[in-house]
């Protein structure tokens, strides 16, 4: 290698919503955090421009230039295309002559879309490390850009983009070097901070093929797709996050990451034994309800875990199976729910609004299958066609994409079924649903729980509610308690950190008394 090069990712890592406000911390990439490794190892210089808010174009232009990079990598997601591109204009306009990449989901999907950008010289598609390493060491070596780099699409000066067909993906994750955690202010994460919890990854991919996530369609871009998920062995797994503990040693709990982390059963049960003998930490997952037994849940409770989230997404089996490739029973994730909880496991779910085809009446079908679940918690998502996934072609086709509608609208969908404002009325009014529908559950059986059941359907979806006006009342409200809880935990950390536990500690004991 002729020289190190300086190399500084930019992690645009905030929402539409939240890119004025300045005093929310930021969170961990292992995506980034892994390239770094992989560069530094090789003797580059990496650093990162950790954007928790949506600069001026002065204050980016400033930013940058303290770190006076040979090359700026920047890490897109489809959220943030929008404000990436005005960032890449800016360094048109004054840095032209600094070499600009892009990698992640967006550009591993719409390739076109960004290499079209002006001012973006290579895009990098699927995962980066060892591809973007060879680009880098060309660029050392060479002091120009390698138009044939494996998995890189790069623009020469004519404006000619070559096209490079994509290197297969890394298939033993053991022999990547650990994450770089000197990368980030890594003690002042938002989740190191305000729940002393690590966000750690210990796999790629997924089997499933769910048809509104990019994970399932990012598999089918490699030649060696068959083999796409893949984890660190259990040993390695271990390693990592002791190296995480020496880092941060106030680390009470881990947040994984991973796609499903019992995905591979032999391989869970060696890590859990692992985990209770060498970490012993509490900790938190994503697991499919296909997978969870008696005896697993009883396994992961045993090793620490006491959180774990199923995605649900919607509680309609037929749209799930026909629309989102989602076959599991409601019945069966009823049952799933009671053993988690049985084993002391908080339950939370992911669910989506806004899905093609979806109406109010199936949006009640979601809440009312989590109040049959006694979900803990839950996280609502509106629904995002992202490129090249098989549910936007679906939306495509059914004519429920409007060309018209903001990128960045929270509401992509325009569906005859499912007006936009009711979209954002049952999204800030899915919590208290649910609670309302268990009540019902908890207090009356039979013919006389139906009676009650469709009463309340009734009300909720009836022509006189005025939902529009009290979606717009709960949204605002929604987003000032969030505020609230933001600078409470900013400004009286322990405080807030104190009534968290002892809500946890409530749940709890609520979840054991009823069994
Ligand atoms: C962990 C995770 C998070 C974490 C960390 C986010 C992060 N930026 O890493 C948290 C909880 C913060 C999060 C939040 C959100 N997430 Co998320 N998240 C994931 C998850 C489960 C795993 C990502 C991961 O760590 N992969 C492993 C690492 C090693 O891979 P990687 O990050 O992709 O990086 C590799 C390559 O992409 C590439 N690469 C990445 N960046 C760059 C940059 C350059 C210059 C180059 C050359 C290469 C390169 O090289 C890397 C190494 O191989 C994925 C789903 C999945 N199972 O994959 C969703 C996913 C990435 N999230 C998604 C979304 C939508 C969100 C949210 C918008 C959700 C929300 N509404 O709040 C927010 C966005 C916040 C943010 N700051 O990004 C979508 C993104 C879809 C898209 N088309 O962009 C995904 C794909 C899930 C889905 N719904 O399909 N998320
Ligand atoms: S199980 Fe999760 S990660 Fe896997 S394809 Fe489905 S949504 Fe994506």
């Amino acid at each position: 290698m002729e020289k190190a090069v300086k190399v500084l990712f930019i992690y645009p890592d905030f929402l539409e919503k939240t890119r004025h406000v300045k005093n929310i911390l930021g969170s961990y990439s292992e995506g980034l955090a892994s390239m770094s490794a992989v560069l530094k190892q090789a003797g580059h210089n990496v650093s990162l421009y950790h954007q928790t808010y949506m600069p001026d174009k002065q204050e980016f232009i400033d930013s940058v230039n303290k770190h006076s990079p040979d090359i700026i990598g920047i890490s897109i997601r489809t959220g943030a295309f929008s404000f990436v591109k005005e960032m890449i204009g800016w360094l048109n306009d004054e840095l032209p002559d600094i070499c600009v990449m892009a990698g992640m989901y967006h550009v591993s999907l719409a390739p076109q879309e960004v290499i079209d950008v002006e001012g973006v010289d290579a895009i990098c598609i699927g995962e980066g490390e060892y591809v973007c390493l060879d680009f880098v060491n060309y660029f050392a070596e060479f002091g120009e850009l390698n138009t044939k780099a494996d998995s890189f699409w790069v623009k020469d000066s004519d404006g000619t983009v070559h096209k490079n067909p994509l290197r297969p993906f890394i298939t033993d994750l053991d022999e990547l070097p650990f994450p770089d955690l000197e990368l980030f202010d890594y003690t002042n994460l938002r989740s190191n901070v305000e729940q002393n919890t690590a966000e750690v990854i210990v796999s790629r991919g997924c089997v499933y093929s769910c048809t509104y996530c990019a994970n399932a369609e990012l598999r089918n871009l490699y030649p060696n797709k068959s083999s796409y998920t893949r984890f660190r062995s259990p040993e390695n797994s271990i390693k990592l996050l002791e190296r995480v503990l020496e880092k941060d040693p106030k680390i009470e709990c881990f947040s994984f990451n991973d796609a499903i982390l019992n995905v591979d059963k032999d391989w869970f049960y060696e890590f859990a034994a692992l985990y209770r003998e060498r970490i012993g930490k509490k900790f938190v997952c994503n697991l499919r309800v296909e997978l969870i037994t008696e005896e697993m849940a009883l396994e992961l409770a045993k090793t620490g875990c006491y959180l774990v989230t199923i995605g649900l997404e919607s509680g309609n089996e037929e749209l799930r199976t026909k629309y989102l490739m989602r076959t599991m029973k409601n019945d069966h994730i009823i049952k799933v729910s009671q053993m988690l909880r049985k084993a002391g496991i908080i339950v939370n779910t992911y669910n989506i609004i806004g899905l093609p085809y979806e109406t109010p009446e199936l949006t009640l079908e979601t809440i009312k299958l989590n109040a049959q679940m006694y979900t803990d918690n839950i996280v609502i998502s509106y629904f995002q066609p992202f490129p090249n996934t098989r549910l936007r072609k679906i939306a495509e086709e059914a004519g429920f994409i409007d060309p018209s509608v903001r990128p960045n609208d929270l509401v992509q969908l325009r569906m005859p079924g499912y007006k936009r404002s009711d979209i954002i009325y049952f999204r800030y009014s899915f919590l208290k649903f649910i609670r309302k529908y268990r009540k019902l559950y908890q207090s009356y059986s039979g013919e006389r729980l139906t009676l009650e059941i469709d009463k309340l359907d009734r009300k909720i979806l009836g022509k006189a509610h005025p939902r529009k006006l009290i979606g717009v009342f709960r949204q605002k409200s929604h987003w000032l308690n969030v505020s609230i809880k933001r600078t409470a935990s900013r400004t009286l950390p322990g405080v807030y950190k104190a009534l968290r536990r002892l809500r946890d500690k409530k749940s709890a004991l609520k979840r054991q008394s009823k069994g």
